[in-house]
Order: C-alpha cells, then structure tokens, then sequence
C-alpha cells in the first residue's frame, strides 16, 4: 500500500495554489509546487519568467522545466512509500501546454518528462469564463499570462485530457473557494484508504 499522487492543474489564476494547499492541509501531505522556484534549476526559471526580455530559447526552457520536475523525483517516491499523499500544483500537463502554445510539438514536449511517476488523479480547474480569471489578483504579470496565449492552452490541455484516462474536470465558474474545495475533496476521498498498485509511469 503506498499514499496516493494527486495533481491539480489548469489556465492562470484558476485557483490552483489556493486549492492545492487546502487540499495538502486536509490530507496531512506534501505540497509541490511546479515550477519549484528555489532550486537551482527554478532559479533559472524564475528569472526566465519575469523577465520577458531574458533570451532563453523556447526549447531550453521546456526542458528546464522538465529537468525541475526531475529534480524532485525521489523525494517524492520516498514520501509516497512510507504513506504520506502527494500533492501537485501544476505538473507534466503544463510543461506540454504551454509549449505546445508557443508551437512547440506534442511528442518533443512529452519525450523529456517519459518515466516520471504518473498521478492517480489529475483534477483540472476548468474555467469557461476567461474574461473573468483574467480579473483575479495577480494576472498578467508573468511572459505567459496573456490572452491570446491562455487560450491556445486552454485547447491543448483539452488534447491531453483525452490522452490521459486519470484526468477529472471541475468547472469552476460561478464557484467560491469551499466549493471547488468540496468538488475536489470528493474526487479524492476514495484515495485516501491508500492505493494497492504501484506507481505508473509516463
Ligand atoms: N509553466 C510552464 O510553462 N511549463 C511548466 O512545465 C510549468 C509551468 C510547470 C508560472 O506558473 C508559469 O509557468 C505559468 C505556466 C508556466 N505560466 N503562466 N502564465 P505558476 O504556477 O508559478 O503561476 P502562478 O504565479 O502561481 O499563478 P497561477 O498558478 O496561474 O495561479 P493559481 O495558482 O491558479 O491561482 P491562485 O494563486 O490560487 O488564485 C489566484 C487569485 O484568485 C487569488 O487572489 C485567489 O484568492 C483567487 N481565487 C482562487 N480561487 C477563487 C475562487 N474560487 N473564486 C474567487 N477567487 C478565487
Ligand atoms: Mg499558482
């Protein structure tokens, strides 16, 4: 029996730290947020993404992201094997969108990030009111938080919702924070006993 790895993803501003944390603190599990901004590698990261003159080619980027998920790997096949629950804010999912958006291929995106531990549930805040997120606190300070682009997300997450079969969908319109918080909290009760399988792979 190990602990479960659950993972929220979605557009910008969706809620995905406010829930992740939510989630983690009822759960008693380990937060992990991508990118992870303090490692050496999410230090790159960082200034790559608030600094939108930094020159970083694309493809560089991409696998800087990936190289920051591999970074954390076995830490977190520790922490499920001895029971405590995994829980991500953001994960593979992004690294693929958001490339994808700036016209990067699908199958190049994927190959760096093939073997990382797959989740048991991928919850994805799905908001059909863009106008609106784009009102949250926060938006539009970063290189990739414009509009234009958050749709092209928007419709290559919908591609790989119908790849992956462990993809749930919340529409979070019209919602307030407990709410989504409860939506959530049924799609991962049942993991919550623990799961018998091992880890699936990407
Ligand atoms: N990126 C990538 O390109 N490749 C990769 O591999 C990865 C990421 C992993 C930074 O990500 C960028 O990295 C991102 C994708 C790219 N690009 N962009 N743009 P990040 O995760 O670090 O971004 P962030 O700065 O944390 O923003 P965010 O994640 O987009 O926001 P959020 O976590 O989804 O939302 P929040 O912080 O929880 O909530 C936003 C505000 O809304 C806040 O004021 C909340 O109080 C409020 N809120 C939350 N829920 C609600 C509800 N239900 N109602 C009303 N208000 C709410
Ligand atoms: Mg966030």
């Amino acid at each position: 029996m190990r602990a479960p790895l659950i993972v929220i993803e979605g557009l910008d501003r969706t809620g995905k730290s406010t829930q992740t944390a939510k989630l983690c603190h009822r759960l008693n599990g380990f937060l992990v947020k991508f990118p992870n901004r303090e490692t050496p590698i999410g230090k790159l990261l960082n200034q790559y993404l608030t600094d939108a003159s930094n020159p970083m080619p694309l493809e560089v980027a991409h696998l800087l992201f990936s190289a920051n998920r591999w970074e954390m790997v076995k830490n977190i096949e520790d922490l499920l094997s001895k029971g405590t629950p995994v829980v991500m804010d953001r994960y593979v999912y992004s690294g693929v969108a958001y490339s994808m958006a700036k016209g990067l291929d699908i199958e190049w995106c994927l190959a760096p990030d093939k073997g990382l531990p797959k989740p048991d549930v991928t919850i994805f805040l799905k908001a059909n009111d863009l106008d609106s997120i784009s009102q949250r606190e926060g938006f539009g300070e970063e290189r990739y938080e414009v509009a234009s682009l958050q749709t092209s997300v928007r419709n290559n997450f919908e591609i790989l919702r119908s790849r992956y079969d462990e993809w749930k969908v919340i529409i979070i319109d019209g919602k307030d924070i407990d709410q989504v918080h409860e939506h959530i909290w049924e799609l991962v009760c049942p993991l919550t006993r623990g799961v018998t399988t091992g880890l699936n792979r990407f």
